[in-house]
C-alpha cells in the first residue's frame, strides 16, 4: 500500500491485516493456511475473527492446532458485518490492542471480517493493508462487477482454483481479467483446499501471499518504523 503521506511513520505495535470477502470464499481457510507459512517465517502471530452473532470461526481457528488458543480472539460484529470494520473499528481495535498487550514482541494481527458482499472495505484506521478474497464458484463475471472489494483491496485473491473445471470457470481467464481491471494493484490465486494443490495448475499458492505480506506489510513497516 502506498501510504498517502510520505513523511508517515508507521505506529509501534504488531502490524494488522485485514481478510473481508464474500461469505464462503475461504477467509477462514486462508487463515489456517497463512498461519503456519507465517509462523514458519519466525512472525509472531494473533488473528481475531469477525462473525455475526457468533464465535464459530475464532473457536474453529482455535481448535485448529494451528496455533497458540490465547492467540485468538472473536469480535460478534452484529447485523452488518462491515461497520465493524468500517466506520466503527472500536470492538476490533480493543481486541488488537488486548492482543498487542498480552503477546509481547506480537508482529502481526490478522483480522477475518464477517463474510458480506463485494461492498465491504476496511478502514485505514484498523488495518495497515488488506486483501480480498473472492472464489471461481461465484462465477467468473465477479472481478467485472468491480465491487469497492474488488478495486480498493491491497490484494485481490482469488481462491478455488482447484473448482474451475467443474464451474466451468477458465481459471487463467479470470485471473488476466482481474489483473487487467485492478491495473497495477496485486492479484493472485490459490486453492487453500485440498492441500497440496498450491501452485499447481497455474496457482500463485500461499507462498506468493506471504512473499507480498512480507514486503508490502512487514518489510515496509519496519522500514518506516526504523525511519521515525
Ligand atoms: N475446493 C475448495 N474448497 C475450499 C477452498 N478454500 C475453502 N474451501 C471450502 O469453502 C468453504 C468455506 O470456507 P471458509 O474458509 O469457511 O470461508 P469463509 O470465507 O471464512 O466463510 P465465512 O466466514 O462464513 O464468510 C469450506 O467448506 C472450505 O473447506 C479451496 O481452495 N478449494
Ligand atoms: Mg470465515
Amino acid at each position: 500500500m502506498t501510504h498517502p503521506f510520505p513523511d508517515f511513520t508507521a505506529p509501534a505495535g504488531p502490524a494488522r491485516i485485514g481478510i473481508g470477502g464474500p461469505v464462503g470464499s475461504g477467509k477462514t481457510a486462508l487463515i489456517e493456511r497463512l498461519i503456519p507459512a507465517l509462523t514458519g517465517r519466525g512472525i509472531s502471530l494473533a488473528v481475531i475473527t469477525n462473525d455475526l452473532v457468533t464465535d464459530e470461526d475464532a473457536e474453529r481457528v482455535r481448535r485448529s492446532g494451528l496455533i497458540d488458543p490465547a492467540r485468538v480472539r472473536a469480535v460478534e460484529a452484529g447485523a452488518c458485518p462491515h461497520t465493524v470494520i468500517r466506520e466503527d473499528p472500536t470492538l476490533n481495535l480493543a481486541a488488537a490492542e488486548d492482543l498487542d498487550a498480552a503477546f509481547p514482541g506480537l508482529d502481526l494481527i490478522l483480522l477475518e471480517s464477517g463474510g458480506d458482499n463485494l461492498a465491504s472495505t476496511f478502514s485505514l484506521d484498523l488495518v495497515d493493508w488488506w486483501m480480498f478474497v473472492i472464489d471461481v464458484g461465484q462465477g467468473d463475471d465477479i472481478p467485472r462487477k468491480r465491487g469497492p472489494g474488488i478495486m480498493q483491496s491491497d490484494l485481490l485473491v482469488i481462491n478455488k482454483l482447484d473448482l474451475a473445471p467443474y464451474v466451468h470457470v477458465d481459471a487463467a481467464a479470470i485471473l488476466r481479467e482481474a489483473r487487467a481491471i485492478r491495473a497495477a494493484r496485486p492479484v493472485l490465486g490459490c486453492c487453500c483446499r485440498p492441500y497440496g494443490r498450491d501452485g499447481a495448475d497455474g496457482t500463485d499458492g500461499i507462498d506468493a501471499i506471504v512473499d507480498l505480506i512480507d514486503r508490502e506489510v512487514l518489510f515496509t513497516r519496519a522500514a518506516r518504523q526504523d525511519a521515525g
